[in-house]
């Protein structure tokens, strides 16, 4: 059984829910999917982070009496528990917030390692924190009863709730008003060629989603294994600041980033660090594809953004932007010659491959690998 997101959709405007916040996640696909494509551009927001969602949906309560929506996926809860617990909550200025937050890892449904600890302990989170919830029903009437009942107690009570939403209880949906980019290189392309061009020490951090996957899949081929790279598989916005960490105490290693543009703006203000020590060895490429296309395409604003103007001004010593091999292949040759950090930003089209993997080693097995190259390798 499933639940039509058109019937959600209509159940939440018509008891006044028609403003919508968050970070997309792959369980609430299709439902953030029609969220798009039925509701004005400035009534959805896609927030730099889950905090950010909780904060603009504050600002639109204090200005309108209205009750927002915040949507995210249970990785996101971290992100949004501070303003959750001094802001919202009731004992500071008590808002009334409805929450849709995707259950990735819940027990007994095969997820991803990275999946598996946070979707163990949302419900306690939840429940820690305070916050009343509701596991909506995959029955459709039931469900739309439960959303009825959540918005009345939120209006009722003037508090949060949360509705939380298991793996397939939303029935597909097709984003219509798909973004699109004509850039030739896809990310799996550009990532090949800067991979072609490592040196023979160098290491990698990558970010979460697909990217991490296309470099592990292209390792495999190369027949190179994986130690030269640390898969940051969770902590999505948080690679770069690893990469720092890293980089500060290996001065002998070139240490890349490798960066999506939704991860990059979820922790933008990471790289004010980055910019301060100015390790020279730090090399970070974003690929940039103006979308966060691992869970489904939804949009940054990344193409708004003058990515190499942020990385100068926060003392980032070199920035280039590519669009195409060429432009890739001449910019990594210049690099090898400059000391860091530097950024290169490669705009990409919406791309990945159906049948894309997963890594087969699981993270303790990547880190030791990892650990142990940085040691003797
Ligand atoms: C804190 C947190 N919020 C949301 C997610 C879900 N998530 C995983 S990958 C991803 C999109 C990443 O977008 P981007 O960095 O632009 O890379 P792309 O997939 O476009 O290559 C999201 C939102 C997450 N893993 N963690």
């Amino acid at each position: 059984m499933m639940v039509d997101v058109k019937k959600v959709y209509d159940t939440f405007i018509a008891k006044g829910v028609d403003f919508f916040t968050g970070v997309p996640d792959s369980l609430l696909q299709s439902i953030c999917a029609y969220i798009t494509d039925y509701t004005p551009k400035e009534k959805n927001i896609i927030a730099a982070n889950e905090g950010a969602a909780v904060g603009i949906a504050a600002g639109y309560y204090l200005a309108s009496n209205k009750i927002p929506l915040v949507y995210m996926q249970n990785s996101g809860l971290g992100n949004a528990v501070n303003p959750l617990l001094s802001l919202v909550d009731e004992r500071v200025y008590k808002m009334p917030m409805l929450f849709m937050v995707g259950w990735r890892g819940e027990p007994g449904v095969k997820d991803e390692p990275q999946h598996k600890k946070q979707g163990e302990v949302t419900i306690g989170l939840l429940e820690a924190m305070g916050i009343s919830f509701t596991i909506l029903d995959d029955q459709e009437e039931l469900a739309l009863q439960q959303i009825e009942r959540a918005v009345d107690q939120v209006r009722n009570e003037c508090i949060p709730h949360v509705l939380v939403i298991r793996k397939g209880v939303f029935g597909k949906y097709k984003l219509q008003n798909q973004m699109r980019n004509d850039y030739p290189l896809s990310r799996e392309d550009a990532l090949k060629i800067v991979v072609n061009h490592l040196d023979e020490h160098d290491i990698v951090v990558s970010t979460t989603g697909k990217l991490s996957r296309e470099l592990f899949e292209y390792r495999e081929i190369l027949g190179q294994g994986h130690a030269k790279d640390f898969l940051t598989v969770g902590s999505m916005g948080h690679a770069s600041s690893i990469a720092l960490g890293i980089a500060l105490e290996k001065k002998g290693r070139n240490v890349f980033c490798f960066d999506g543009d939704g991860a990059f703006i979820m922790h933008m203000g990471a790289i004010s660090s980055v910019g301060d020590l100015s390790p020279v060895n730090y090399k970070h490429i974003i690929f940039n594809n103006g979308v966060h296309e691992s869970v489904g395409g939804q949009p940054t604003v990344a193409f708004k953004l003058d990515i190499p103007v942020i990385a100068k001004a926060c003392g980032y010593k070199h920035v280039f932007v590519a669009k195409t091999e060429m432009e890739v292949l001449k910019d990594l040759t210049e690099m090898k010659g400059l000391e860091g950090p530097v950024l290169l930003e490669i705009c990409v089209k919406i791309d990945s491959r159906e049948n894309l993997g997963r890594p087969t080693t699981s993270p303790i097995e990547n880190k030791n690998d990892f650990m142990n190259y940085l040691k003797n390798g």
